[in-house]
């Protein structure tokens, strides 16, 4: 006869998930981290940052444009994909779309002949990088704009683009909305109710059976959310959840920054900035271009807050990107690269005050290495464990890593690390949210003994890493 199959978790099963918990295809998203922008369009060409939607087709005429060279910088900087800006709010088309005229095969580049969404699908694949489309909603060029013909054309548009350009990993939803346009002509302001208008509960289950695993972005999310402001910074605390009750694209970003704890949605944020002042590319900003350790702040306060970067990098007017911006991203991917080469704790000896069970499975030695599917984790009623590192001889390092295992959601609320001096625990840096990832960067500190503690949880903590690294001078 078969055994009865034992229905409660015993100590030696994991534990048990805590609060909302992340799909496949964002924790797909979270393991990327980095990724970028390509803000190109009319735009680049008239000097502006919002077309109003008259410019001719003509306008667009890149002289050098070079879809290689573009997710080749952004491969070599260490970003995982590239957005572009598949038609931006002057409803100018990178694609020969069949629903308009606005378009790329309207043009005397290559003779009408170019497919900008294509050439960068293409190069993004072939660099290993994964490619996604940015599709304003707002259309300052299409005579429907705020009536119901133009959301089935915004839908064909979208269409096109998860059908024809192989995998896309996120469609990426802006919320800027209706004021003053061409309008096919109507030159006229056009308001919309943007609760209402877009109908995008039927706009994304078109996304999720055209391209199950792609990532939707919004200001309320589904998937991930604005982080509420433009500079690339997330908040301290950076919670991954949020109520999403009530919330649309283009409605309030109260909370966006840090988050909702509790909260109902995993929704986590993706901070989205321009390496230059403005998206666009001008001549008269190459001077402004952010540093290599403008971008590694950046990098600190976005990733290492539990956020994903989006960093635009926007190509000039040959269609490739700027020297000026690729020395800087170079710079940055050079120190970056040397910083996270190795984690020191690789040489410590770790003992932890709690693991489940006593299982190995469990055990600490499983937040060396940056392993999605391992983590260390503790009985059910132990919240507050520590884990210390000894080093045989002493290390020096400037930057703390933690992440949590996310399957298991967000379950840590406060955390401090400690340093071995003069004989004492001296306590070097704390935080509160952890999630994705946790990067605490400082000035170095040499010792022979570190200690991490959790501090609050309501349940029992699940860490998946716990690094210690040393930038390079
Ligand atoms: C905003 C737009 O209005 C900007 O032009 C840019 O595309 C930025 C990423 O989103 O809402």
């Amino acid at each position: 006869m078969a055994q009865a199959t034992q229905s409660m978790a015993g100590p030696e099963d994991a534990p048990q998930p805590f609060g909302p918990t992340p799909t496949a295809r964002q924790l797909r998203w979270h393991e990327m981290e980095f990724y970028g922008f390509v803000h190109f369009t009319v735009n680049t060409f008239t000097d502006r940052e919002w077309g109003n939607g008259d410019e001719s087709e003509s306008v667009f005429n890149p002289t050098d444009f070079d879809a290689h060279q573009i997710a080749a910088v952004a491969q070599e900087a260490g970003m995982k994909g590239l957005i572009l800006t598949a038609k931006h709010h002057d409803g100018f088309c990178l694609w020969p779309s069949r629903y308009t005229e606005h378009s790329v095969k309207n043009t005397t580049w290559l003779n009408g002949k170019g497919d900008v969404v294509r050439d960068l699908a293409r190069a993004c694949k072939r660099q290993g990088l994964r490619f996604g489309v940015y599709l304003s909603p707002w259309d300052r060029n299409h005579k429907d704009y705020g009536r119901p013909e133009y959301i089935t054309y915004y839908r064909n548009q979208l269409r096109e683009l998860l059908t024809q350009y192989g995998d896309i990993f996120t469609v990426w939803f802006d919320g800027a909305n209706g004021g003053d346009g061409y309008y096919g002509g109507a030159r006229e302001t056009r308001k919309i109710d943007a609760r209402s208008y877009y109908d995008w509960d039927n706009t994304r289950r078109m996304v999720r059976e055209l391209m199950p695993m792609a990532v939707m972005f919004s200001d309320a999310g589904p998937d991930f959310r604005w982080v509420g402001n433009e500079n690339g910074k997330a908040g301290d605390p950076c919670w991954a959840t949020l109520n999403v009750a009530g919330r649309y694209p283009g409605g309030s970003s109260d909370g966006l920054t840090s988050g909702e704890r509790p909260g109902t949605d995993w929704v986590p944020a993706e901070c989205d900035v321009s390496i230059r002042p403005g998206w666009f590319y001008h001549a008269k900003e190459d001077e402004r271009v952010k540093t290599a350790q403008n971008l590694l702040a950046l990098y600190y306060q976005s990733v290492g807050r539990g956020a994903c970067l989006n960093l635009n990098i926007p190509p000039d007017r040959r269609g490739q990107i700027n020297d000026h911006d690729v020395r800087s991203l170079r710079e940055f991917h050079r120190i970056l690269a040397a910083t996270f080469a190795r984690n020191l704790l690789a040489d410590a000896r770790l003992s932890a005050s709690n693991v489940r069970a006593g299982a190995k499975r469990f055990s600490a030695a499983n937040v060396l290495h940056r392993n999605a599917k391992t983590y260390w984790s503790t009985d059910d009623n132990v919240c507050t464990p520590e884990l210390i590192a000894e080093f045989p001889k002493p290390v020096t390092f400037n930057v703390v890593s933690v992440r949590e295992y996310l399957p298991l959601g967000q379950r840590v609320e406060g955390f401090a690390c400690d340093q071995w001096k003069d004989g004492k625990w001296v306590e070097f840096a704390k935080g509160t949210s952890i999630g994705n990832h946790r990067l605490i960067r400082g000035e170095p500190i040499t010792t022979e003994k570190v200690r991490l503690r959790i501090t609050q949880a309501p349940v029992c903590p699940a860490l998946s890493e716990f690094g210690l690294f040393a930038e390079p001078k």
